[in-house]
């Protein structure tokens, strides 16, 4: 193990500019042919060639058509004494598909052959410059038994094909775009696609694909759907077109990952290709929309321009998470539905990049080293990464961010380089921008790990009409950076008055007013900010639509954050206050005796959101979910997740009692009518009446009515979607009623052939709310159903990351016996599949931060794992930080 750093960057001591493949596909022994054209670097310092290569049989090395001496040492091919320029280098291996249950390479999947090359999967299949500086053209020709394997693809366009001897048959792929070998991809299997001419903006015709097995052809509507859509987005909002006359997408059911962008050839996890009304839930669909416009909007922001090596990888993922973000927000339309996804996005960011950011796996954006760079793909490197995005457009405007992504191509188009040249690119097309004037301050943004706090204090004086706000940071420190500098924060803000109205924003110094909503821009340790001509003494709305990924540390009551909840302008920060109400109660709770006891001014409040007539349901539904009991673990510096779970469940229960009338009324007037459409406003209704049901049977259990739970089994039962027919079943498990047991035999016995249903009835199992310990029993049981099996990634997730990760009280056990179950877990998992064993292991990331007895025994567990003498680099990573 290896540990490797940034500053050790240097470029490879040879480029390889072309290479051409053969593949003999079998499962049990694949034979590689690799024939590269190979250039010596002129400026490198060494002359010896050593190209990556992993669990492979090296059969033959030709250099220029002669036999060479070489060596293989450390996972690498050795070779010396080679032609002074260019010469071609052809070598043979073979590898064994069938016995990859890392899905990192060539592998099996459902009786097809599949790859995953991203980040260092290609040194799996054949040797070489695994590396994403080196681009080369590449030509693939597949050679498979034509029953078996009627389909076969790979990268760029289909040249030839036809039927060989024994019953075998060739297709021959060329792809006319220099890229990195981590977006290789090849397909052989048996599939059907659903396909579909487009003819895009420039005028060009394009095919759109996308393959799925047999049976799946009715599920790929949405995704085609949401192609096309992407298509038509980035040609739209970024003047960027499709740059192939095919794309295709490919659906596999065993993948590490949501999906994956190779050129031309996606290959994606089912979870994100497969929806239909029936199988797949809103939100389902709302993934693959997204997904399927990330991987998509990769072709330029990632592909096109490629990172120089692993260290940028949020040059290519933070961008595209914030341009799948927006595509996201401009199909959904209204303010109103832009708004719910934009919190969407800011509460996953705060559930999974804040934890990360103040636990042992704190890293920057942009890391300084690593052990398994598979270790990050991180929230940090996505989603941070992406709030990093979203700050420079918001420093330097919606069209001068435009304006710098056209620089950045201009620039960089074909290349390999650094998140610093792409910070470069957006600076230089704005020069008279905040953001030029302090982009090297600002890109402490992607070497500062940790979340900043800025704290705010407003003083009104009533006399000179002036409100003074004064802004200070701090990032606390992390693991290897003790000091930090201060950051470049904008802070969108707003003044509410009193009275609601939104006042003017004038600085002292200032002609006249700039508008009811302005950023400011803190970039020292401490700053004060003074606006004159404020009439009355304004309730202070910071950090609009989350403007920079901080902590915010405000002195606001209980009556300015129901101020805001009634009208602030600005519907995140509306949203915001309802949450910080909730939170104040709860954490109140939990530090002082554990009894919440709600008051009427909460009550009455969340009374008139539900009720409020120009809300949509989607926003309603966001504002009366309660924050979850991680988040709230996060604002503590204790960690009791039994405490917790009570005062959480606690009220819940009285927010079920207390609105018993309004959930009623919810209810009954968000009914569907008509078919089933995912679109933004149907998609908040269901949600609505999903969370008025579980609330209803919430009540209905603690005073043993059956009216509820009998209508919840009703709907689950007569259900026309299967968001419906999942709101309504967890309902019954949400509230333990008696009805549960019987509807999820029955969901289980409608839905045993749909394996993406099937995961959804473990997850909902595994996350239903504890009572007595009878969670985790289950989850023990049904680790040996008959449709259990860790080999598959969506299935691990459904049941043992779902638990450990998503059920704190079902985990978090004072006998010890969840981070048992986690330990062994995690080893199983790594005897077969690395990466996702390594995921499973971040489940006790923050164990420092819980109270005994839960923590001594967190300790003791991870000790156990960190004993093993066999643990891959993914793990002993992983469990070596949480030690430190
Ligand atoms: N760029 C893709 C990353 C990915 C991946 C990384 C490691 C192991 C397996 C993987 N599968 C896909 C996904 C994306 O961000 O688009
Ligand atoms: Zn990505």
């Amino acid at each position: 193990a290896t540990v490797i750093r940034r500053e050790d960057y240097a470029a490879p001591a040879y480029w390889i500019r072309s290479v051409e493949l053969t593949f003999d596909l079998d499962p049990v022994k694949t034979l590689v042919t690799n024939r590269m054209q190979v250039e010596r670097n002129p400026h490198a310092t060494t002359q010896t060639l050593r190209l990556d290569g992993e669990d492979l049989n090296l059969l033959r090395v030709l250099v220029n058509g002669e036999s060479v001496s070489f060596r293989v040492e450390n996972q690498q091919l050795v070779l010396e004494n080679l032609p002074a320029e260019s010469f071609t280098l052809e070598l043979r291996n073979t590898c064994s598909p069938e016995k990859n249950t890392q899905l990192s390479g060539l592998y099996t999947s459902s009786g097809g052959f599949f790859t995953q090359c991203e980040a260092q999967g290609f040194r799996r299949i054949t040797y070489f410059l695994d590396r994403p500086d080196v681009m080369a053209v590449y030509t693939v020709t597949l050679k498979a038994d034509r029953a078996k394997y009627p389909v076969l693809l790979s990268n760029g366009n289909l040249v030839e094909q036809g039927p060989l001897d024994n019953g075998k048959h060739y297709a021959k792929w060329h792809d006319p775009f220099p890229k990195p070998s981590y977006l290789f991809a090849l397909v052989a299997a048996k599939l059907v696609c659903r396909e579909q001419k487009i003819r895009a903006a420039s005028g060009r015709e394009h095919l759109l694909q996308v393959y799925v097995r047999a049976g799946d052809l009715d599920k790929t509507e949405h995704a085609m759907h949401s192609l096309i859509a992407s298509v038509a987005w980035d040609e739209r909002r970024f003047g960027l077109s499709l740059d192939l006359d095919r794309f295709m997408i490919v659906a596999v059911s065993d993948f590490n990952m949501g999906a994956m962008e190779n050129k031309g050839l996606n290959i994606f996890n089912t979870k994100y290709v497969l929806a239909n009304p029936a199988t797949a839930t809103d939100v389902d669909h709302a993934g693959i929309e997204s997904v399927v416009g990330h991987e998509y909007f990769h072709n330029w922001t990632g592909n096109r321009v490629t990172c120089r090596d692993w260290f940028q990888l949020s040059l290519k993922e933070g961008l595209t998470v914030f341009r799948d973000q927006e595509f996201s927000q401009d199909l959904a339309g209204t303010p109103s539905a832009r708004a719910v996804k934009r919190i969407d996005d800011v509460r996953t960011l705060r559930q999974h990049q804040f934890p990360e950011d103040a636990g042992p796996m704190a890293h920057p954006v942009r890391p300084d080293s690593y052990l398994a760079i598979d270790n990050f793909y991180t929230a940090t490197v996505y989603d941070k990464g992406a709030e990093v995005v979203r700050m420079m457009q918001t420093l330097v405007g919606r069209d001068g961010f435009a304006r710098g992504m056209t620089l950045y191509f201009e620039r960089h188009d074909g290349q390999a380089v650094t998140c610093d040249d792409f910070a470069q690119a957006i600076a230089d097309a704005n020069p008279g921008s905040a953001l030029a004037h302090k982009l090297e301050q600002f890109k402490r943004w992607y070497s500062q790990a940790g979340t900043p706090r800025v704290a705010a204090r407003g003083l009104y004086n009533a006399e000179m009409r002036t409100y003074t706000l004064e802004l200070s940071q701090h990032c606390p420190p992390t693991p290897g950076q003790s000091e930090k500098q201060p950051f470049v924060i904008p802070v969108a803000l707003g003044l509410v008055g009193r009275n609601a109205q939104p006042l003017p924003l004038q600085l002292v110094g200032e002609n006249a007013p700039a508008g009811t909503e302005r950023v400011l821009v803190l970039s020292e340790a401490a700053q004060r900010f003074e606006f004159t001509g404020i009439e009355v003494e304004p309730v202070p709305s910071l950090l609009r639509g989350f403007s920079a990924p901080v902590i915010l540390e405000d002195t606001l009551s209980d009556a300015d954050l129901l101020t805001l909840l009634a009208h602030d302008a600005d519907p995140f920060n509306r949203w915001e206050a309802g949450q910080r109400l909730a939170l104040n109660r709860l954490l109140a709770a939990i530090k002082g005796d554990g009894v919440l006891q709600l008051d009427g001014a909460y009550v009455d409040a969340m009374r008139a959101v539900i009720r409020h007539p120009a809300l949509d349901a989607a926003f309603k539904e966001l504002v009366l979910t309660l924050p979850g009991e991680s988040y709230i673990a996060e604002q503590l510096e204790e960690v009791d997740p039994q405490r917790i779970h009570a005062v959480r469940e606690s009220m819940r229960l009285q927010l079920a009692h207390a609105l018993h009338a309004e959930w009623e009324w919810a209810y009954e007037v968000h009914q569907d009518q008509g078919g089933y459409s995912p679109d933004p406003v149907s998609t908040g209704r269901r949600a609505l009446v999903s969370l008025s049901l579980a609330y209803l049977c919430l009540a209905a259990a603690e005073k043993q009515v059956p009216l509820w739970p009998g209508k919840a089994y009703q709907r689950f039962k007569d259900a026309g979607n299967m968001t419906d027919r999942l709101g309504a079943l967890s309902a019954l498990v949400g509230a333990h009623s008696e009805l549960a047991a019987p509807a999820l035999e029955r969901f289980h016995a409608m839905f045993r052939d749909e394996a993406l249903v099937v995961d959804k009835w473990f997850a909902l199992q595994a996350t239903a709310p504890e009572k007595g310990g009878r969670v985790f029993a289950r989850v023990k049981t049904l680790m040996s159903h008959p449709d259990f099996s860790l080999r598959n990634p969506n299935r691990a997730r459904s049941l043992v990351t779902a638990l450990c990760f998503s059920n704190p009280a079902a985990f978090h056990r004072t006998d010890a016996a969840g981070y048992v179950f986690w330990a062994e877990r995690v080893l199983e998992l790594d005897a077969i599949n690395p990466q996702l064993a390594a995921r499973l292991a971040r489940a006790m990331d923050r164990w420092k931060q819980l109270a005994e007895p839960y923590r001594s025994a967190a300790r003791e567990a991870i000790a156990r794992v960190a004993a093993k003498g066999e643990l891959s680099d993914d793990v002993r990573e992983i469990v070596t930080r949480a030690l430190a």
